[in-house]
């Protein structure tokens, strides 16, 4: 069973941490400038400095980025890149309760969490989230750092910007084009492209920011 590092030990982590226990993974610990206690059984080994003498000692380790996001951040392709260029491996996280069809190409360091589905054709960046119980239709585009919320529903042919939060029980539908970094707000519904990045709400969409 190889070892797993988790970055970040909050909300997110916690999910993650619970699926990855449930996956041929054995969780070493997450690394966390605060110490966040026990999460499930696993504890912290340190802030991120400690991530160099994890893989000398070990040689061989994945790391995966618990620390999630509810804005347009690049952050955890910041912490991806910085894990990466370390020496970690980064890989897929699929839940066992979740649906992959063919054809689907998930980018390194994408979690795809239970209950969702990634249908046919479909496409990930790197270090996507595919949130509880979201769908994610045939032939979609994601760019890298995507979180679609739990809940979302991305209609097929879908192309999405790197960076973008597509909030909680958001609909996106068919063949829409939304640029980098945008977020849109829990239940909204995009009907059109969206080309500025910005925050958008409700039904249909207007630019809140
Ligand atoms: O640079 C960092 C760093 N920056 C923040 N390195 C490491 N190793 N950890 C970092 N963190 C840590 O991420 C914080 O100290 C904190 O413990 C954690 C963020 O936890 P929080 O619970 O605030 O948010 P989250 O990102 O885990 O979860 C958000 O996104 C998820 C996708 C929440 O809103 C969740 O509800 C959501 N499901």
């Amino acid at each position: 069973m190889d070892r797993i590092v988790v970055i970040g030990g909050g909300g997110h982590a916690k999910v993650l941490i619970g699926l990855l226990k449930k996956l041929p993974w054995n969780v070493m610990g997450y690394v966390d400038p605060e110490e966040r206690g026990i999460i499930l059984g696993v504890p912290r080994l340190g802030g991120d400095d400690i991530l160099p003498e994890l893989l000398h000692t070990y040689g061989r380790c994945g790391a995966i980025i618990g620390v999630g996001k509810i804005d347009a951040s690049p952050l955890r392709t910041t912490l991806q890149q910085a894990v990466e260029a370390a020496g970690f491996e980064l890989p897929v996280a699929v839940s066992p309760h979740a649906v992959v069809n063919d054809e689907v190409a998930l980018g390194p360091g994408t979690v795809v969490l239970d209950g969702a589905v990634v249908n046919s054709g479909s496409e990930t960046g790197r270090g996507c989230i595919v949130n509880t119980n979201s769908t994610l239709e045939h032939d979609c585009r994601l760019g890298v750092n995507v979180h679609v919320a739990s809940g979302a529903t991305v209609c097929g042919g879908v192309t999405i910007g790197a960076n973008c939060l597509i909030g909680a029980g958001a609909t996106v539908v068919q063949n829409v084009r939304i640029c980098d970094n945008c977020v849109l707000g829990a239940g909204s519904v995009v009907m059109q492209d969206i080309e500025s990045p910005g925050t958008y709400v409700g039904v249909p969409v207007r630019r809140a920011k």
